[in-house]
């Protein structure tokens, strides 16, 4: 299984749902909480490509993106090939 890991701020909605989500399917994850931490925070930004929202959500070093992403990809099936990928 791939690494999974979740940025996140302590007062974001949808951070607690992509978590409630992950746990709920059994998904371990690494939360890197962000909150006050302007060079954290933009260091996510510039490793998600510009996001500036939280959660933002990588799988195995690879940007999902936010909470309404992960949804979408696994809508369309392609969160579980993601996360059982053979690790690089
Ligand atoms: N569609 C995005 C929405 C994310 C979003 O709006 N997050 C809020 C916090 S819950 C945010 O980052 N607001 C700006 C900020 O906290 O700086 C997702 O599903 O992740």
């Amino acid at each position: 299984m791939q690494n999974v890991v979740v940025y996140t701020t302590t007062s974001c909605s949808f951070c607690r749902s992509a978590k409630a989500w992950l746990t709920a399917r059994g998904v371990p994850y690494q939360e890197v909480d962000v909150t006050g931490d302007d060079a954290a925070r933009q260091g996510l930004v510039e490793r998600s490509g510009g996001h500036r929202t939280v959660p933002q959500i990588f799988v195995g070093g690879l940007h999902v993106g936010g909470y309404t992403d992960l949804i979408a990809l696994d809508a369309a099936g392609k969160f579980t090939p993601l996360l059982d990928a053979t690790p690089a």
